[in-house]
């Protein structure tokens, strides 16, 4: 790719250490950014120093009563604004996250267009942010309840969806009135940067505070900055389930308010009347999309006996079409992973499969030679296992596919998916109504997600988006998501003349 075309976003002088105009400043570590796709030097971003987050966290509080004042709808107009201009750099954008990330340039456009779509739905949210009447029992008297603002939301991300997952949550925080604080990964900073470029250049043509939208850039240290800050009211994490749990301790040490997005094992349940094109094509865009680094991708395919072998030859055979290559290139379906220490986890990964007696059916291996010398790309696994051995409890971030053989009735399947640890996404290919509803059902799957003859990855924003168990519990994007970001009043107005008490107590002085 010529790097040139990403100067508009500002991210390629070397040693940033804070960008014009922005609450942004770094002037510690230096941390170097290589593409995945061809191990070439993209840009340097400095670390934020303890002072410096000081500053920045003193601009934010600043920020926040000015912005808090500022009505919701005239907040959504700025989010609107931020949707047109992403409108606008939507391409440019999209290839930053393919060369930085390595995903393909088409997720790398999606991902870009799902930042636009959270903020059509968070100008939309602006004039809602609804509360409810409660009729009081008692007379001539008037309930409520109605949302505040938090203050300052810290968010944390991965380097997974490097734009989305921020935009998700800044989005909706700002609408709700609160300013925010961001910590990206520090495997994808310069995406990060391209982002606080263009919301800060917003704010100032609006002549708003810079500490509405501020980056604080580093590595966990600065995350644990964020947790144990008992000026951030709530902290947004997206990451592993080890990271959440730090996370959560630390956060909850001081009372404060958590919204983890972490760890999937998603499974795919076939059954014997599933639409077996519309299967393969699932699993596959689930298991190899982002090369397997999706909290949503797909782990495990539980498939009934009958098809088993239908389903088994017809996957490999899709395997053998998967083009792995450099992401910019759209004949390719595969990039690299993010980094070589990915691709290590995923060959140990592959060790563990066959120690634990796992059958490989595709196998791993890093590609070398021309295009592939970042060392960064792997070809997709599939393995035969059974759902209990130790490396299937794991989340394993590549592009290895678990298959895994269940027998009687759709209950069985059901089970075995249920069956781990973490909950965020799940699915079920049928055509059987009674499958389909008893898996939708409270007897069903246990899974933040759950979809029907879709895949189990890419949720739209519309929907509340996260998952259970080891998951997180949290819930961001569409939905009543919002509601996390607001506090909750209840208001009892009496316009009476005389004091009556709840619940029929007298007290007469
Ligand atoms: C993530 O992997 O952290 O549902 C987010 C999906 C995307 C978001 C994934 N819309 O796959």
């Amino acid at each position: 790719m010529n790097l040139k075309e990403l100067s508009s976003l500002n991210v390629l002088e070397k040693n940033l250490g804070s960008s014009t105009g922005s609450n942004w400043f770094a002037s510690g570590k230096q941390f170097d950014s290589f593409s995945p796709t061809n191990g070439k030097y993209i840009g340097s971003v400095l670390s934020t120093t303890k002072a410096e987050y000081e500053q920045i966290i003193k601009k934010a509080e600043e920020a926040k009563l000015y912005w808090r004042d500022i009505p919701a709808p005239k907040r959504g107009e700025i989010i609107r604004q931020l949707g047109d201009k992403l409108r606008q750099e939507k391409e440019i954008l999209g290839k930053l996250v393919s060369y930085e990330m390595g995903k393909s340039y088409q997720e790398g456009l999606g991902e870009v267009q799902e930042m636009i779509d959270i903020c059509d739905f968070a100008v939309g949210l602006s004039r809602q942010l609804y509360g409810n009447t409660i009729h009081s029992e008692r007379p001539g008297h008037r309930m409520y309840d109605q949302y505040h603002p938090l203050g300052i939301v810290g968010i944390i991300t991965a380097f997974n969806f490097p734009v989305a997952v921020w935009a998700w949550n800044a989005a909706l925080a700002l609408v709700c009135g609160n300013v925010i604080v961001w910590k990206p990964s520090e495997k994808t900073p310069l995406c990060a940067i391209a982002c606080q470029n263009i919301m800060a250049q917003i704010l100032k043509e609006n002549n708003l505070p810079e500490g509405i939208s501020s980056v604080v850039t580093g590595d966990a240290e600065v995350g644990k900055w964020i947790a144990e800050d008992e000026r951030i009211t709530l902290v947004s994490a997206t990451g592993s389930t080890r990271m959440g749990k730090q996370v959560a301790v630390t956060v909850a040490n001081r009372l404060g308010k958590t919204l983890l997005e972490l760890g999937g094992n998603n499974a795919i349940i076939v059954t014997p009347s599933a639409d077996l094109k519309m299967t393969i094509i699932g699993a596959v865009f689930g298991a190899v999309g982002t090369a397997g680094q999706r909290c949503t991708s797909t782990r495990r395919l539980i498939v009934h006996e009958d098809v088993y072998d239908k389903v088994k030859s017809s996957l490999v055979e899709a395997y053998k079409q998967i083009k792995i290559g450099d992401p910019l290139d759209s004949n390719n379906h595969m990039g690299p992973l993010i980094d070589t220490d990915a691709v290590a986890m995923y060959l140990d990964a592959l060790n563990q499969i066959k120690e634990q007696g796992g059958n490989i059916l595709v196998e791993g291996k890093v590609l070398e030679g021309e295009g592939y010398e970042s060392g960064c790309y792997v070809t997709p696994v599939i393995a035969e296992v059974e759902n209990h051995y130790p490396i299937v409890q794991d989340e394993t971030f590549a592009p290895i596919l678990y298959l895994i053989k269940y027998s009687g009735e759709v209950q069985n399947a059901i089970e075995i998916q249920n069956s781990v640890k973490q909950g965020l996404s799940s699915a079920i290919m049928t055509t059987n109504l009674r499958e389909s509803e008893l898996f939708l059902s409270q007897n069903g799957s246990d899974c933040g997600i759950a979809n029907v003859n879709i895949g189990t990855s890419g949720a739209e924003i519309g929907g509340a988006f996260g998952g259970e168990k080891e998951t997180g519990g949290g819930r961001e994007s569409g939905s009543d998501a919002w509601k996390i970001y607001m506090r909750r009043q209840t208001n009892t107005i009496n316009y009476t003349t005389s004091l009556p008490l709840a619940q029929g107590i007298k007290f007469v002085l």
